[in-house]
């Protein structure tokens, strides 16, 4: 069964656009996912269909009325006896990270709320929202944006949505290390060559270099990532080397 996404959002026409390319247009015409998106306008019933209202207490900015993204939600779940968790992108809610989208990705699918203005009104929240998830803290304008991410990230996850060359598998995340750096023609560009160990034409020598460069970076780069791993014996070994070279290129931290 395809993994179903139903996303409720006031900007249909922006979603729809951005799944017509890359990963998710192929998803969707392998039918590894369905998405459809439902517009709280359309469950509206008063003559400007309204969607949003000013917020009690006063203050600047509007808000999203409950009854027509419960409406919307009902009509989403219709049909569909899976159960999916129903997740509010905010910025209020839990960081997205590898292990959150994985979690997502083993399931049947998800229901997809992406708020406007200064978001929804709290007692949609309370009666019908499972799960409230942030992108990072930065402010975007709506939770589209978010709800893309995670429809693309989690899609990538799914048996047969990559090509042979686009694995997930060895993906700097699922690994908890960052990429390595990559390089392609000319093997001279503006007086740099290129590493040569990678025109070298041994495997093995390539595999060592790019592992170490992988651990170096994090290492320098995200060092929190490496509290999160147990690193085997060679790859200490490769990350003592990288140090001592960074420590005689004149860097010590
Ligand atoms: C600028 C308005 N802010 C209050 C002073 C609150 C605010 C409301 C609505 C900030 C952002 C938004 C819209 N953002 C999202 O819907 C959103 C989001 C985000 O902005 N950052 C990170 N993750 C997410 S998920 C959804």
């Amino acid at each position: 069964m395809a993994y179903r996404i139903d996303l409720l959002t006031l900007f249909p026409d922006l979603v729809n656009n951005y799944c017509q390319f890359g990963v998710l247009s192929r998803a969707l015409r392998e039918q590894i996912i369905m998405l459809q998106c439902w517009n709280p306008r359309d469950f509206t019933s008063d003559r400007h269909a309204t969607v949003d209202d000013a917020s009690y207490g006063g203050g600047p900015g509007m808000v999203m009325k409950a009854e027509p993204l419960d409406m919307a939600l009902r009509a989403a779940q219709d049909g569909c006896s899976d159960a999916r968790p129903v997740i509010y992108l905010s910025p209020q809610g839990r960081r997205v990270d590898h292990d959150l989208i994985e979690s997502a990705a083993a399931g049947k699918g998800l229901i997809l709320l992406a708020g406007r203005y200064e978001g929804i009104d709290e007692r949609l929240i309370e009666k019908r929202v499972d799960e409230e998830w942030s992108i990072g803290d930065f402010v975007v304008n709506g939770g589209e944006l978010p709800a893309l991410m995670v429809v693309e990230a989690v899609t990538r996850l799914l048996p047969g949505a990559l090509g042979d060359d686009e694995s997930a598998l060895q993906d700097s995340f699922s690994a908890g290390l960052l990429d390595y750096p990559h390089y392609t023609r000319p093997a001279i560009y503006d007086g740099e060559a290129v590493p040569k160990v990678l025109l070298s034409g041994d495997h093995q020598a390539i595999a060592a270099w790019r592992m170490k460069q992988s651990l170096g970076r994090t290492w320098s780069r995200r060092p929190d990532l490496l509290g999160n791993i147990e690193l085997s014996p060679d790859q200490l070994k490769l990350l003592d080397e990288f140090i001592a070279e960074a420590h005689q290129l004149g860097e010590p931290s």
